[in-house]
């Protein structure tokens, strides 16, 4: 299939890109490069060394023999967008192209109006780019788990059927959104679903839980495919977060008490995932929802689960309960579904020992490049 990955210089969509190219795929990828920009505003840097675009590009061509596409530009250039659109002719597109880290949108007003225009005015523009130019175009969008927040009920995906004075219906999943981030994913959703409603767009809604690892099979290849592993307080997410600061003798940084519970995927499954659902592409006029996840933990289980695995490499880990920079639940239910794409296929990694070796090892690898001042949180949401 022709594939457009949108967002593809970063942390999914880089190993997503190679590995549906290597799958076979005509793969283009759409950045505007701009995650490379905020890390240097924010003087943060990914733990790996990440090569430009076009060197990434020229080495998987002469490792692979296959080409990628590049398009540098911004969803938010509507002009740019649609010609890329109308030329590439996607039958699938693939939009991780978002601002995505919580704290970065809680820093200030900027930086919330910044989150919420580049991604719900980006998605919008994606949608219009479909419906002029390729209207059977499948977009499979990277949602979030943190829509949902933390109910006192299951999760479903996506839907929910509803009894109320009598009547039934099955109505769109209530949203709880914490934080200004996850506020633009439920609008996201809004205008998807809408979309798909009124033009009779085909879209797949992924509701992605917290993603760790780093290396896939093709980004494993070469020093030049490497891909990001963020660590600093904005971008890094809790368990990569947690195995560097292990590597490097930090104290395991828990928010609060540690009882928050969120979904988690291996970065090998993300890929996997996203190919499923272009393989299986929704029915026109509908937004199919799959919660993209395979385990649910505790902060404090996977504090205590990057201990054990570094004890046993001779690593003495501890583990600090700092005071919760979030306004966040910290004792709470959570229960969510995540049996669509199960049924379509996907066989998971589940988080082993070996996973947490590997990773505490790459972190040794590279630990030279920490820059140890940009481990603490410093957003906070009050
Ligand atoms: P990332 O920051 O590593 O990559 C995002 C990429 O999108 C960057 O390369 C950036 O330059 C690009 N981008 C941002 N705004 C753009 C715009 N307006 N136009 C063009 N390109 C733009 O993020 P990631 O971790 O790869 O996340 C990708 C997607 O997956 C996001 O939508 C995120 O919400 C979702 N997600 C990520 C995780 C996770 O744990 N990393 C979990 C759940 C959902
Ligand atoms: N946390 C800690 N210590 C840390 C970092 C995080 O205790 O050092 C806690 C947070 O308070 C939170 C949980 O771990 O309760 C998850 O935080 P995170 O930073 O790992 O992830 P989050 O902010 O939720 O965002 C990440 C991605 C985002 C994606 C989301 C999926 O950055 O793009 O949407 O995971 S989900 O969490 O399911 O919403």
């Amino acid at each position: 299939m022709k594939v457009l990955v949108i967002g593809g210089d970063g942390y999914c969509g880089w190993a997503t890109a190679l590995y549906l190219s290597n799958r076979g795929h005509e793969v283009g990828v759409f950045d505007n490069m701009s995650r490379r920009h905020w890390d240097l505003k924010l003087g943060v840097d990914t733990l790996t060394p990440i090569a430009a675009m076009p060197a990434r590009l020229a080495k998987w061509q002469a490792v692979s023999g296959k080409q990628i596409e590049l398009f540098v530009g911004d969803t938010n250039d509507y002009p740019y967008l649609e010609q890329t659109v109308r030329t590439f002719q996607p039958e699938a597109i693939v939009h991780f192209g978002e601002q995505r880290s919580a704290p970065y949108s809680m820093i200030d007003r900027n930086h919330a109006v910044f989150t919420q225009v580049n991604n719900v005015v980006g998605n919008l523009n994606i949608l219009y780019a479909i419906k002029e130019n390729c209207p059977d175009c499948h977009l499979v969008k990277l949602g979030t788990m943190g829509e949902y927040g933390t109910p006192n009920i299951d999760i479903e995906e996506g839907y929910i059927t509803i009894e109320h004075n009598g009547r039934k219906d099955t109505l769109p999943y209530p949203k709880q959104p914490g934080s200004f981030y996850h506020i633009s994913k439920c609008q996201d959703t809004l205008n998807i679903h809408f979309a798909c409603r009124i033009w009779g767009l085909r879209a797949t809604d992924l509701n992605q839980g917290v993603v760790y690892g780093v290396l896939t099979e093709e980004t494993g290849t070469d020093e030049l495919l490497i891909n990001r592993l963020d660590y600093d307080g904005v971008f890094g997410t809790a368990l990569n977060r947690f195995c560097i600061q292990a590597a490097i003798g930090h104290p395991l940084t828990v928010y609060g008490s540690g009882g928050q519970t969120r979904s988690f995927l291996d970065i090998r499954d993300t890929v996997r995932c996203v190919e499923l659902a272009i393989a299986n592409p929704a029915e026109p006029g509908k937004l199919r929802v799959f919660n993209q996840f395979t385990e649910m933990f505790s902060v404090g289980q996977l504090a205590s689960l990057v201990q054990k695995a570094g004890a046993a490499m001779g690593l003495k880990v501890e583990i600090t309960n700092l005071p919760n920079p979030r306004v966040e639940a910290e004792e709470h239910y959570f229960n969510a579904k995540n049996t669509n794409l199960l049924d379509l296929g996907l066989q998971p990694h589940y988080l082993s020992d070996s996973l947490l070796d590997s990773l505490l090892n790459f972190a040794i690898q590279y630990k030279e490049r920490v820059d140890v001042g940009q481990i603490l949180p410093k957003v906070t949401w009050k």
